[in-house]
C-alpha cells in the first residue's frame, strides 16, 4: 500500500524499476553485459520467472533457455498470442533493448489480472535467451528454437573463449539435445507482438512516442579469419611480411567503403589479434562482418563484393583467408493486419501512428516462420542503443503498456 503522500506506483513505474533490476544482472560490473547462457542471464531469467508467477502466470524455462509465462484464456488450453522480446544484451549495452518488451508483456498480464479478465486467447509472455548473437556470432537463437528453424550447426558455434554453444547451454542447465522441444511449430501462437525501443532517431525527430513497424531489415553476419606469419617486429623486413592485421585492416575499410556507397550499413564490430603483442607481427586475425540492407539483393551483392575484395587483398599480401556465414536473415515484413490493428490502437489513444521499418534485427524475424508478427517501436533518446546511454521516458513506457493492453482487449478467437 502506498501512503497518501506518495503517488501510487503504476505499471510503468514498476516496469522501469524492473528494467533497473534487470540492468543489475550483468557479468561485467559497472556495465550491462548479459550474453547468451551466461550467469547474468540465468539471474535475469530467475527474476522474470518470479514476476511472471507473481502475476498469476504458469511460467518456466523452455527447452532452449527462454523464459515463458502463460496467462490462461477464458477456456483452458486455448490458442495464445505471444508478447515478448529478448533478455540477452550486447557488451556494455543499454537497459531497454530487449527487456522492455518482456516487462511490458508482464505488465499487460498484471492489468488483466487486476481487472479479473480472461480473454478468448491466452497471453504468453516470452523472454528470448539469445537474440543479439554476440557470444556465438549467430543471432535470434532462442526465437529460432521456438520457431523450429535452428541452423543445423548451432551447436558447433564457439565463443571467443572456444566454448561451444551446446556446452554453454548445458552449463546454463538446459540439455542441448532437447532444444527441439522448444519448437512451437505444432501449436504456434495466433500472433506475436514485440514492444521494442526504436534504436534510431525517427520517432524523437517527429516528437512521437510510438510507431508501427512495417518490416525488419535482413542481415548477413560473417566470421573471417586471416592467417599470415607472426614474426619479430624489429627484424622482419616490410617486403617479407605476411601481416594478418594489415590485411584485415584493408578488409575493414572495404566493408565501410562498399556499404557507404549503397543503401546499406556495414560494420566490423569484433576483431581479435593473435598473438596480440606490441613487438610481434600479427599472425592471425579473426573479425566479424555485419552487413544489412532493406533490399535482400543489395545485401547479397555487397556481401559478395566484400568477399571478393577480401580475397584480392589476401592474394596481394600472400595471407590465407577463411570465412563462415554465422547468421543470415532475410528482410521480414510485419503482418499488414497487425500493422493496421496497432495503428488503430494508437489512433484510439489519440496518438499519431507513424509506420517505419526497422534497421535493427529482432526476434520477430524468427517467429514470423510460425505466425504473423507485429512490432511497436518506442521512442528512445537520441536514437541511442547498444550503448549505456540508451534511455526512454516512463511516460512513453506508460503509453507502450497501454497500447499493448488495448491490443490484447481487442483479441478475438479465430
Ligand atoms: O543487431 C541487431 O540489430 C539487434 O539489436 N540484435
Ligand atoms: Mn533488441
Ligand atoms: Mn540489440
Ligand atoms: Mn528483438
Amino acid at each position: 500500500m502506498t501512503s497518501a503522500s506518495e503517488p501510487s506506483r503504476d505499471d510503468a513505474d514498476i516496469a522501469m524499476a524492473r528494467l533497473d533490476a534487470l540492468a543489475a544482472c550483468t557479468d561485467e560490473p559497472g556495465r550491462i553485459t548479459r550474453l547468451a547462457f551466461s550467469p547474468a542471464l540465468r539471474d535475469a531469467n530467475a527474476r522474470v520467472l518470479a514476476w511472471m508467477r507473481e502475476a498469476g502466470m504458469a511460467a518456466g524455462i523452455d527447452a532452449a533457455g527462454n523464459v515463458v509465462g502463460r496467462w490462461e484464456a477464458e477456456t483452458a488450453g486455448a490458442s495464445a498470442v505471444m508478447i515478448g522480446s529478448h533478455l540477452d544484451t550486447v557488451r556494455d549495452g543499454g537497459r531497454y533493448d530487449g527487456p522492455l518488451g518482456v516487462v511490458a508483456g508482464i505488465a499487460v498480464v498484471e492489468r488483466l489480472r487486476r481487472e479479473g479478465r480472461r480473454l478468448p486467447l491466452a497471453v504468453e509472455v516470452i523472454g528470448f535467451a539469445d537474440e543479439e548473437g554476440v557470444r556465438f556470432g549467430g543471432s535470434i537463437l532462442g526465437s529460432a528454437a521456438v520457431a523450429g528453424t535452428l541452423a543445423p550447426d548451432w551447436r558447433e558455434r564457439r565463443d571467443a573463449d572456444g566454448i561451444d554453444a551446446a556446452t554453454a547451454l548445458r552449463s546454463f542447465g538446459v540439455d542441448p539435445d532437447g532444444v527441439g522441444a522448444a519448437s512451437r511449430r505444432r501449436d504456434p501462437p495466433a500472433a506475436y507482438l514485440e514492444l521494442h525501443i526504436e534504436q534510431g532517431p525517427a520517432l524523437e525527430d517527429a516528437d512521437v512516442p510510438l510507431g508501427c513497424v512495417t518490416a525488419i531489415a535482413g542481415a548477413t553476419r560473417l566470421l573471417v579469419t586471416v592467417d599470415g606469419t607472426a614474426g619479430h617486429a624489429g627484424t622482419v623486413p616490410m617486403r617479407l611480411r605476411r601481416d594478418a592485421l594489415a590485411a584485415a585492416a584493408e578488409c575493414v575499410l572495404a566493408v565501410e567503403r562498399l556499404c557507404a556507397g549503397a543503401e546499406a550499413v556495414g560494420t566490423v564490430g569484433h576483431l581479435r589479434v593473435a598473438p596480440d603483442a606490441v613487438n610481434v607481427i600479427p599472425g592471425r586475425v579473426r573479425f566479424s562482418v555485419d552487413i544489412r540492407a532493406a533490399q535482400d539483393e543489395v545485401r547479397t551483392r555487397l556481401v559478395d563484393a566484400a568477399l571478393a575484395e577480401f580475397q584480392a587483398s589476401a592474394r596481394r599480401r600472400r595471407v590465407e583467408l577463411a570465412w563462415q556465414v554465422t547468421s543470415r536473415t532475410e528482410t521480414t515484413p510485419c503482418s499488414p493486419r497487425l500493422v493496421e490493428a496497432l495503428a488503430g490502437v494508437l489512433a484510439g489513444m489519440g496518438l499519431p501512428a507513424p509506420r517505419l521499418a526497422s534497421g535493427a534485427g529482432h526476434d520477430g524475424i524468427a517467429v514470423s516462420a510460425i505466425t504473423e508478427i507485429g512490432m511497436l517501436f518506442l521512442r528512445c533518446a537520441g536514437g541511442i542503443s547498444h550503448h549505456p546511454a540508451e534511455s526512454v521516458t516512463v511516460a512513453d513506457v506508460r503509453l507502450g503498456i497501454e497500447a499493448l493492453h488495448r491490443w490484447s482487449l481487442a483479441l478475438r478467437r479465430g
